[in-house]
């Protein structure tokens, strides 16, 4: 827990604490909705006469302002002391005033440097098949992009869509012919705050590998023969294959600045994206207010205008309440594994019995099991005396002497080293390979490349042990790896994925969805470690992350949203979530990374169905109005809205407006938090009719959990040619419900044809 802190220490001490260059740090400044009746450039105006307010006599406002927001909202970045920053906040038209802050890219441990994936969209889809989707464009927030990937290759492409208003930015090994039809918008922010010295590049173009991928992942070309280094074999592509791509780079490897991020959804909104794709975000120890949170002010302000937002829950699980990235405006999106996995085997002597486990190695021993096999804890160099160390392989505590020419078993449970560093110890000290014990991450396939390491279960490890406890020489060898396919139960939610409730909004079930991100293959940035034997470096690489299953539903979003073009974010994220799957490839409920039944906490309404999508029947619509609601009902008066956004004439909070009314939002989910409280509650819900029938019956089916009574009025809708909208509503009630307790279910509308499922959860 402690190296948690550290790095969330690290995090905010990266942004600098003041009595830099001109004698401050970045503070965001948020003004809310462009004024009516404003152009960008009586803005810029505008935001240099206020910081002008605020410098001392004689200082200009152009040696401060870092960043400019006029297109999607208004405000700026700027160095100010904290005296200045905080007359800001006081000041008429300004909605808050924050530190920049340093979010994070959501690959998994960013020091295992290199891991896997798949993306695997049904190819036999409708959207497959016949795609109208040519012109949705999807714009990425991420590390930059590499142009010269066959993902981004646009042969085949018509031209860009005559409403594009990006442009390509021109930068450090990039100019505009590196966009293309395909490519059709790069741009990049000034991220010198976290940017690290070898990271200098004022560019589009990725130096971190991450947005090439999650690119890829949401609309690259289906590239055959794809594969990192001969493993996992087959064709990659991403989840809208038609769709154009535009890059925004707001992030180096080390992290990502707020007032970048801000800046990138301000020209996403402008530029003319349909969907934007987010795959980063803050800790969440670090909880900032939807108003100090750029994603969550520039998503609210791309949705006002109809641009559909998708981002990453965070790969902080499987404890709970981890979710980030939560706001109602946002679809939220965790990640599953796939039906793929990387085989490495440990084969022990005597009986050459197999031990299953799983990596990705480049190097070579011999089939045959003639390597001594050693204990960490048996190795313990004589000058340390926790045995507990040494049998994690922690740094400093085996004797070299005693591991040398031998396969070293580490227990890796949640030790304080990376498995990365642990292996390289190893490999110098002379070992001549390892095996990681580790339950939770062995889904996770981390590449190890000359080294020969595999990974195994704490019960696969258990026959190791008897094995070296029976016998005084134990030897074992560690097999190829393997790619193993139709590998099962997949999807099984991966236990870094960030789970709910959330923490700002409990009733608001977070988070939405899950889709593909262990183990995925996109394209990559050539690097220069490369395995042994090869010449080249691989196109493709395979990661992990909730940063890869938010690109496949962004894809998806995109699929979507070209086959229903006039339909609003809120229907479009209706339609991925009531189609959603529960069930795994054995047919039966999808189960976590620790072997329990997923709840709606782990993955939302469940797994994202591509082609289901297509066609949903009803949706769950949300206006703008609806989301003034849930601010008033989350705490904000009107008056603070009305800074965010134009109040429609007639809006008002309402009086009796509270947290539990956030229930009440028009969501295609639900949760109630606090039944004990009242002992029942009652939520409402409309859902329109997009079927390509006008007349439909939907009769509805609950699923209700033991403990609880849940009633559905009316059980049934009928739609006609004047009636497309029907409100329903829900009564939860306690039947038998222990104290501190969370019960799940879901609600089911279905005309036979369609089935609309909306996942609930209560909690006591
Ligand atoms: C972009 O850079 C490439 C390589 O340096 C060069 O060949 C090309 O002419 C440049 N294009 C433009 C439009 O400047
Ligand atoms: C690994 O270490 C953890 C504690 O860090 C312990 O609970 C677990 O039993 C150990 N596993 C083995 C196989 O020794
Ligand atoms: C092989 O040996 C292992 C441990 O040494 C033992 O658990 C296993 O039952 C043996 N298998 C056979 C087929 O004898
Ligand atoms: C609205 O809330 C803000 C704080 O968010 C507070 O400063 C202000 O006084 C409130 N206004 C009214 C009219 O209550
Ligand atoms: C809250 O007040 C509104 C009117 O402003 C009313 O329609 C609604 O029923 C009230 N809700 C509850 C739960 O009392
Ligand atoms: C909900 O159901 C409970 C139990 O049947 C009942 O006591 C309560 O009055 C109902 N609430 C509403 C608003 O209908
Ligand atoms: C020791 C070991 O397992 N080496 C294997 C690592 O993976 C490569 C490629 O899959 C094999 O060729 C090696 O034998």
């Amino acid at each position: 827990m402690w190296l948690l802190f550290l790095f969330l220490f690290a995090s905010l001490a990266a942004t600098g604490d003041g009595n830099r260059d001109n004698g401050g740090r970045v503070y965001v400044v948020y003004m809310g909705a462009v004024p009516p009746r404003s152009s960008p450039d009586l803005l810029r105006e505008s935001h240099f006469r206020l910081v002008e307010t605020v410098l001392k006599r004689g200082q200009k406002a152009e040696t401060v302002i870092v960043q400019q927001y006029k297109h999607g909202f208004s405000g700026f970045a700027a160095r100010l002391s904290k005296d200045e920053a905080a007359s800001l906040r006081t000041r008429h038209g300004v909605v808050s005033v924050f530190a920049d802050p340093v979010y994070q890219l959501h690959t998994t441990r960013s020091w295992d440097f290199l891991q896997q994936t798949a993306i695997k969209i049904d190819s036999k889809s409708k959207a497959a098949a016949t795609s109208p989707a040519t012109d949705t464009i999807i714009g990425l927030l991420d590390s930059g992009i590499w142009p010269e990937s066959p993902s981004f290759d646009d042969s085949g492409f018509g031209p860009v869509p005559s409403r594009w208003k990006g442009i390509c930015m021109t930068g450090d090994d990039f100019n505009s012919s590196n966009c293309n039809r395909k490519l059709i918008g790069a741009r990049y922010y000034d991220i010198s705050e976290v940017r690290g010295p070898a990271d200098g590049s004022n560019s589009p173009r990725d130096r971190a590998g991450h947005g090439t991928h999650t690119s890829s992942t949401a609309a690259g070309n289906a590239v055959a023969g794809a594969s990192y280094y001969g493993l996992a074999p087959g064709t990659a592509k991403g989840g809208s294959a038609t769709s154009r791509v535009a890059m925004y780079r707001v992030c180096s490897e080390a992290g990502c600045a707020g007032s970048a991020i801000l800046a990138g959804f301000d020209d996403a909104i402008a530029d003319g994206v349909d969907i934007i794709s987010v795959s980063l975000g803050a800790s969440p120890y670090f909880r900032p207010d939807f108003s100090d949170d750029p994603i969550a002010i520039g998503s609210f302000h791309a949705v006002a205008k109809g641009v559909t937002v998708v981002c990453s829950a965070g790969n902080s699980g499987p404890e709970a309440a981890t979710v980030v990235n939560a706001a109602p405006w946002i679809l939220t999106v965790g990640a599953t594994t796939i039906g793929r996995n990387f085989e490495s085997d440990v084969v022990l002597g005597g009986n050459n019995s197999a031990v299953k486990g799983g990596a990705i190695n480049f190097s070579n021993l011999d089939k045959s099991p003639k390597y001594p096999l050693i204990t960490g804890a048996a190795a313990k160099s004589s000058s340390v005396s926790d045995s507990d160390s040494a049998s994690h392989c922690e740094p400093g505590t085996l004797d070299s002497n005693k591991i040398k020419g031998k396969i070293v078993v580490c227990n890796h449970s949640d030790g304080d080293t990376s498995k990365i560093d642990k292996v390289d110890i190893l490999n110098s000290a002379g070992a001549v390979g390892s095996i990681l014990v580790n339950n939770a991450e062995v889904a996770v396939a981390t590449a190890y490349l000359d080294f020969p390491v595999t990974e195994v279960s704490c019960a696969a490890a258990a026959a190791i042990h008897k094995y070296i406890a029976s016998n005084s020489q134990p030897v074992a060898t560690i097999t190829p790896t393997t790619t193993v396919t139709e590998y099962k139960p997949a999807p099984v939610v991966a236990y870094f994925s960030s789970r709910g409730p959330s923490a700002q909004t409990g009733n608001l079930l977070k988070p939405d969805i899950a889709a593909p991100g262990v183990n995925i293959l996109a394209s990559w940035i050539p690097t220069s470690s490369l395995p042994v034997g090869q010449k080249q470096p691989s196109q493709f690489n395979l990661v992990s992350g909730t940063s890869m299953a938010c690109p496949h539903v962004a894809g998806v979003a995109a699929t979507v949203k070209a086959w229903n073009p006039t339909w609003s974010p809120g229907a479009i994220r209706s339609a991925i979530m009531t189609t959603a799957t529960e069930l795994n490839n054995d047919r039966a409920p999808m189960t976590t990374d620790s072997g329990s039944v997923a709840t709606p906490y782990d993955y939302g309404a469940g797994q994202v169905h591509p082609t289901a999508a297509l066609d949903p029947g009803l949706v769950y619509e949300i206006g703008e109005d609806a989301y003034l609601q849930f601010l008033c009902n989350y705490g904000y008066n009107a008056s603070k809205i009305k800074l965010i956004t134009y109040i429609p004439s007639g809006f008002s909070c309402a009086a009796n407006a509270s947290k539990d009314l956030i229930s009440n939002l028009n969501y295609p989910s639900i949760s109630v938090v606090g039944l004990s409280k009242t002992g029942s509650r009652t939520v409402t819900r409309a859902v329109t009719n997009v079927g390509a029938l006008e007349e439909a019956t939907y009769t509805v089916t609950v699923s209700t959990p033991a403990g609880l009574n849940v009633k559905v009025t009316p059980s049934k809708l009928e739609f006609t040619n004047t009636v497309k909208k029907l409100a329903f509503q829900v009564n939860f009630s306690i039947r038998n419900m222990a104290a501190k307790s969370t019960l799940s279910g879901s609600i089911t509308w279905s005309d036979g044809k369609h089935m609309v499922r909306s996942p609930f959860v209560v909690t006591s």
